[in-house]
């Protein structure tokens, strides 16, 4: 992430800016070491997704099959025979080819974000992450200085229009529009798209409150968390990111390089209870009770719960750049095409935050849930 001098918040003129103090520490050294090395999200579409080139100069670059469909008008399900992963992903090329100036065709590339139940849900609920990249990669169109044929501007202001309505309506009292770690996606798309929200929509200033009451508790400790809340805090957006000079970054920020003291004494045990459950086809529904250390994460539980018993409790992942995402359990595999996946649950109700990173609680009910999306 390139840090920028001190910003001004978009809606920090209608308040005190709390900025210098969150940003110190949500940038502890340990998190900035670890958000170089996973790759930030800034640079991420740029690099790790293989589009920079995007379709300039024809479609040999990464995002072949993308820049293919975008250009010549193919079917996004049609390309290999399989569909392409998900609209976030699509979401995001768009953007970074049109940040690029790659070759695209902004008529297809609103046919494809066009609202649809389909691209923007996930197991039934509006995904604001998916929404809110779709609104920044449109206004990118919008706003990029080629005149767009009539047709195709009013067509992409609908679809943005009805983005930001559904973003609008995810927005909770205390600020949190989705879920936290959505929110900061969403202020990015709220920040770009002003003149699509009726006076007083939305309180940035109570959202980025709310923000900034979440750095201090850890809640973006994840680094691809940090990387996706930080552009809202540092007055800035995807859409800002071709014009970024990272040279000119003095780096300067005074980071605490103190690391926690390791614990003097044993903490002390709790118990929780964890399921495996096939949700889908309903073939298996096994728990065990398993004790770990207090402030264990969920993903302790299992390899705990895999020691114990090998046969219903085995489980397999794939490190992500979120942490460990969970890919199998008992031999029965999450499959994109089909739309299956292992869902985390604590009592009955889903985790917004992953294996890897959720700590559990004594007497906690933890479930994995083979489900759809
Ligand atoms: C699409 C998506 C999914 C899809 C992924 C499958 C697919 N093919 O599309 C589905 C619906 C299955 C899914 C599941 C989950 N997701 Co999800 N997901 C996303 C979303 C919208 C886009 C990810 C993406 O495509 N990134 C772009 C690609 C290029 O990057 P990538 O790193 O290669 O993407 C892969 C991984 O990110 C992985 N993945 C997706 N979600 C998660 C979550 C975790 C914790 C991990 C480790 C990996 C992971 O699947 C992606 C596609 O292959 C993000 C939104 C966001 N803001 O990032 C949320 C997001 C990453 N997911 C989230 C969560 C919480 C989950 C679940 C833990 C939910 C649950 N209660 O079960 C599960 C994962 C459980 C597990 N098995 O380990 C949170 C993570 C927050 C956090 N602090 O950890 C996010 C930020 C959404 C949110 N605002 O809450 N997810």
């Amino acid at each position: 992430v390139c840090l920028l001098p001190l910003p001004l918040l978009r809606c920090s003129s209608q308040g005190p800016s709390l900025l210098p103090a969150s940003l110190v520490a949500i940038g502890s050294s340990s998190w900035r070491r670890q958000a170089r090395e996973s790759g930030s999200q800034l640079s991420f579409w740029q690099g790790h997704s293989g589009v920079r080139g995007g379709c300039v100069g024809g479609w040999q670059v990464g995002a072949g099959a993308l820049c293919l469909w975008l250009t010549r008008g193919l079917s996004p399900t049609a390309i290999h025979g399989n569909p392409l992963t998900n609209f976030y992903q699509l979401s995001l090329d768009v953007l970074a080819l049109c940040q690029l100036n790659g070759r695209l065709s902004p008529a297809n590339a609103s046919a494809l974000l066009s609202p649809d139940h389909k691209k923007y849900y996930l197991g039934g609920q509006f995904s604001v992450d998916t929404a809110a990249v779709a609104v920044l990669a449109q206004i990118c169109l919008q706003t990029r200085g080629q005149p767009l044929p009539p047709k195709v501007h009013k067509k992409i202001r609908q679809n943005v229009q009805w983005l930001v309505d559904k973003i609008l309506a995810k927005k909770r009292r205390d600020g949190v529009i989705g879920n936290i770690y959505s929110t900061g996606l969403a202020m990015q798309a709220l920040s770009v798209s002003s003149s699509y929200l009726k006076p007083g929509a939305w309180n940035c200033l109570q959202t980025l409150h709310k923000v900034l009451d979440e750095i201090p508790q850890g809640t973006f400790k994840n680094p691809m968390a940090a990387s996706q809340i930080l552009p809202s805090l540092e007055n800035r957006t995807y859409l800002d990111v071709s014009r970024l000079n990272c040279s000119m970054d003095p780096d300067n920020l005074p980071l605490s390089t103190a690391r926690p003291a390791p614990p003097t004494s044993r903490p002390p045990s709790i118990s929780v209870t964890y399921t495996v459950a096939d949700g889908v086809n309903n073939t298996f529904n096994d728990s065990i009770s398993v004790t770990v250390p207090q402030g264990s994460v969920f993903f302790k539980v299992m390899e705990v719960a895999q020691d114990k018993d090998p046969s219903k409790f085995s489980f397999t992942y794939t490190q992500s750049s979120w942490g460990p995402y969970i890919t199998s359990v008992q031999g029965l595999q999450a499959d994109n095409n089909q739309r299956t996946y292992w869902q985390l649950l604590s009592d009955g109700i889903p985790l917004s935050q992953g294996a890897g990173d959720y700590v559990v609680s004594n007497s906690e009910r933890l479930e994995v849930k083979f489900s759809v999306y």
